[in-house]
């Protein structure tokens, strides 16, 4: 079949398969790391099998407690969820799902269960190559790192130069800016930067140098910030003044979006760490209308964490076009909620959206990430195009994989050149 042959009824499903299987994914947000990173990429099976994701499941099914927990080593940590969540009980969660996808399509035999060979195997890879692998496994061709600047990690491989693998893109995470303020002020100060801790033009113009400076260094595609369901925008609070006078301007001045991610409550059960945060109420839309309507030179990629929000959030980005949306995010990122908000995404906007992203924090959940989300894209599109059909339209292979690079990863890229 070429690109310019006509598809049938009959051949809808299995093109549609196809191409978007073997299409490549421009992967738009995730925790991945460049491997010049070192530690900081997490790969391999302990580190999948103790996903925060799993971590919460583990102690709803086992009884044991938080310290307890803690004090294990990662192995004995991934051995405890293995034991519990796979061979006590099926693993029928998506998280628990996810991490057979990953072992069987890196070519282990899921059906013996043997994680000890699984380790044993994965011992032979180095992070350059295993990068190799997962990113040909999962065809995902391009991710988008999280780069903290206040990360003690990750700031000093930042601060010494490195060859940085085209892969992996960029993206200034500002959370410390816009979350803590208070707190983190003085840490700007110890890197050099005079800010008070008032927002006055002294802090502004050093917060934007700051902002220039980790610029120019680290080349983000855009900065981003996770927020609470109480963000409001404006209001009267430092983050306000900060996005109104640092952020906005900066992302001006570099032509990038500011991403904002909204709706999660921090910590809700802090005895689980990472895996404490969670989802208590849907969020307002009035500071994204406000940000969009005020600030038409601005862009702004949104995703929210309810799905109650999820309507609204596409009736809002049709009225603006400096509003791009993006992913099931975190909670949102199960089989039936992902394929409930991909048709009514398509249904409100077209094609002009980039329906998923991974938030992978274990390199190879690229592999199931992608391999679940395809399955569910062929399905949507699927039936948006026979319904195309049906009213007579015409179709060819070729249109087919334009509209799905769109979506994987060619949207988002148009939108960042607007
Ligand atoms: O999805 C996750 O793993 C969360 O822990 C968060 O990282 C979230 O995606 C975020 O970027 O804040
Ligand atoms: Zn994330």
């Amino acid at each position: 079949m070429n690109l310019h042959t006509v598809i049938t009824k009959a051949t809808l499903e299995k093109t549609v398969c196809n191409v978007v299987e073997t299409a490549p994914v421009f992967d738009i947000h995730t925790h991945l790391y460049d491997a010049a990173f070192g530690d900081l990429l997490l790969w391999g099976v302990d580190e999948l099998l103790t996903y925060h994701y799993l971590v919460a499941e583990v102690m709803r099914a086992e009884v044991i407690g938080y310290d307890e927990f803690w004090k294990m080593s990662k192995t004995q940590q991934a051995d405890l969820i293995w034991q519990t969540l796979f061979i006590e009980r099926s693993p029928v969660s998506e998280a628990c799902r996810g991490v057979v996808t990953c072992l069987n399509q890196l070519g282990f035999d899921v059906k013996k269960r043997d994680l000890a060979a699984v380790r044993k195997e994965l011992k032979r890879w180095t992070p350059q190559r295993y990068i190799n692998r997962v990113l040909e496994v999962s065809r995902v061709e391009r991710v988008v790192m999280t780069n903290n600047p206040f990360d003690p990690l990750e700031r000093p491989v930042w601060l010494k130069d490195f060859v940085r693998d085209e892969r992996f893109a960029a993206a200034l995470r500002i959370d410390e800016l816009l979350m803590a303020w208070d707190a983190n002020a003085p840490r700007l100060r110890e890197m050099g930067y005079k800010v008070g801790s008032d927002i006055n033009d002294k802090t502004v113009s050093e917060v934007r140098r700051f902002l220039d400076e980790w610029t120019h260094r680290v080349q983000p595609l855009y900065l981003a910030v996770s927020l609470t369901p109480d963000f409001a925008f404006p209001e009267d609070s430092k983050r306000s003044q900060l996005i109104e006078r640092c952020i906005l301007p900066h992302c001006r001045e570099y032509g990038i979006p500011f991403a904002l991610m909204i709706g999660v409550s921090r910590q809700v059960n802090p005895a689980l760490r990472l895996a404490g945060d969670g989802l208590v109420r849907p969020s307002s839309l009035d500071p994204i209308v406000h940000l969009c309507a005020n600030h038409p030179e601005n862009k702004f990629l949104v995703t929210m964490l309810s799905r109650e929000n999820q309507h609204a959030l596409c009736v809002t980005a049709r009225k603006f076009p400096n509003l791009h949306i993006f992913g099931c995010w975190w909670f949102l990122n199960d089989p039936s909620l992902i394929e409930e908000m991909t048709r009514m995404r398509l249904e409100l906007l077209g094609l002009s959206v980039t329906p998923q992203h991974s938030d992978c924090r274990v390199l190879d959940q690229l592999i199931y990430k992608w391999d679940h989300f395809r399955r569910i894209l062929a399905r949507v599109l699927t039936d948006k195009y026979r319904d195309l059909l049906d009213a007579g339209w015409k179709l060819t292979r070729g249109e087919i994989e334009r509209d799905v690079h769109l979506l994987l990863g060619g949207e988002f890229e148009r939108f960042l050149a607007r």
